[in-house]
């Protein structure tokens, strides 16, 4: 593919554009391709604030899991030069089941992170960075340290940034593989070299984050939207959802499970679960049926196949009783047992509580020794009112984060569409001879 048809299909597909070119993932290509065009015009012609108001006029929504909208995100950090040392995160932990999007983004196009942080963190006038990058990641660790190094030697990155008196660096740093360190407040106490307990809010880490400075963390994928919005404008980004959704953007989604071609696809936000599912993941395999599907990552509510013509937006799919979580779906088939599933679902996110709160850490394990029953069929009658009551006792409002609440939404949506599988894990009583 030529240099221009890379950069024609950049303003459809913005954020794999040059990865399905399979163009080399560094400075030179990255620059022949238009990389680094909006950090040059940010610095030579924008104010933070200009920026600041593009990102928020674009209707980018954080895609980390939670839909919050980015440029009202930035916009609650203090200003001002009196405002002192701030920091930009990048949550890189990318450690939702079933979720690798992250990954492909930052191990096929490293320089459009480390340039969508160096806008953002102009934006919000931050001093340095930090990439929170899941240990596990080897390979996205050397890309972007490789992108990094080329970045410094270029003048992109350090002291007066291409003079322009602003400075900024730039750092990888690696968990060591939790995934509560991907909640933003246990993120940051991980950074500081803390137990990743997650911390109250407010106050948000807008105001009090890393070392008690203002700190804005987004995810990958948002930030990788930044240098695109900044070079084509709020408006641009706005009709790339093709009217398919009121968010602005594409969306990197995703299939695995029983599907044909399970991978990543960069579509207009708001497409249909049924276009990724059967237009792009090639439909089901042969032999096996639909049976549901989790919309994105672990910690969502399964949704049927009559919700299959649902927009796949935040909003969309939040009224229809779940949420969209990171875009990247979960499809089960008639052969799988749901008791199972959940049992396997819920094996990890009681692996994953950091312990902080009562209802995670004790109900967690519970919920899941009365899964491991009903898998046996070694169940009890009460069995299932008992998970209901924990999908209450550990779900919102009861935990200082989502985690909890989380893990208890495959459950309590399993409960209600598939309730005949669990009491088939009840014990029979034992028949008289
Ligand atoms: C200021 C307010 N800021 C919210 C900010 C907040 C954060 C963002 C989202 O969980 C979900 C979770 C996972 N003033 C604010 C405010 N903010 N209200 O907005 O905050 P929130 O509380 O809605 O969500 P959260 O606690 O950050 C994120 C789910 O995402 N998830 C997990 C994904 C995992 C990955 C991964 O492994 N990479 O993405 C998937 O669904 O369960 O529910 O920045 O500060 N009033």
């Amino acid at each position: 593919m030529s240099i221009a048809s890379v950069e024609t299909e950049l303003q459809v597909k913005p954020l794999t554009a040059r990865i399905n070119a399979k163009l080399p993932v560094d400075l030179k290509s990255y620059e022949s391709t238009g990389g680094y065009q909006a950090l040059r015009t940010t610095l030579k012609d924008l104010k933070p604030q200009d920026v600041q108001s593009r990102v928020k006029d674009s209707n980018l929504r954080g895609r980390g899991g939670a839909g919050f909208p980015t440029g009202i995100k930035w916009g609650l950090v203090p200003m001002g030069p009196d405002a002192g040392a701030k920091y930009l995160v990048c949550n890189a932990d990318e450690m939702e089941p079933n979720t690798f999007k992250d990954r492909l983004l930052m191990e096929d196009a490293p320089h459009q992170l480390i340039e969508g942080m160096l806008v953002a963190g102009y934006a919000i006038q931050a001093t340095a960075g930090y990439i929170f990058l899941r240990g596990e990641y080897v390979k996205a660790a050397q890309r972007l340290n490789a992108a990094l190094a080329e970045a410094r030697a270029a003048g992109l990155l350090g002291e007066n940034i291409l003079g322009s008196g602003w400075s900024f660096t730039l750092v990888v740093h690696t968990g060591a593989g939790r995934y509560i360190c991907g909640e933003e407040t246990a993120l940051i106490n991980s950074l500081e070299g803390r137990r990743a307990n997650p911390r109250a809010k407010p106050p948000f880490p807008q105001i009090a984050g890393a070392w008690g400075r203002p700190t804005v963390v987004n995810n990958v994928e948002s930030l990788c939207n930044i240098a695109p919005i900044v070079l084509y404008g709020a408006d641009w980004f706005k009709g790339l959802s093709q009217g398919k959704s009121k968010d602005g953007g594409t969306k990197l989604y995703g299939a695995s499970g029983r599907v044909k071609r399970g991978g990543i696809y960069e579509l207009p936000i708001g497409t249909s679960a049924r276009e990724i599912l059967e237009e792009h993941a090639g439909g089901m395999r042969e032999g096996y049926t639909l049976k549901c599907w989790l919309p994105g990552g672990a910690s969502t509510d399964f949704l049927m196949p009559e919700h299959l013509d649902l927009a796949m937006d935040f909003d969309t799919i939040g009224k229809a009783g779940s949420r969209m979580g990171t875009g990247l779906i979960l499809a089960l088939d008639q052969t799988h047992n749901m008791v199972s599933i959940l049992r396997n679902l819920q094996d990890f996110f009681a692996r994953e509580s950091c312990g902080w709160c009562t209802p995670c850490r004790d109900g967690l394990p519970w919920g899941l020794k009365m899964l491991r029953a009903l898998e046996r069929g070694e169940g009890r009658a009460e069995d299932i009112e008992q998970l209901q009551r924990l999908t209450v006792l550990a779900g919102p409002g009861k935990t200082f984060c989502a985690h909890a609440p989380g893990a208890m939404e495959p459950l309590q949506s399993a409960l209600k569409f598939f309730r005949s599988e669990f009491e088939a894990g009840i014990k029979k009583p034992a028949q008289a001879a």
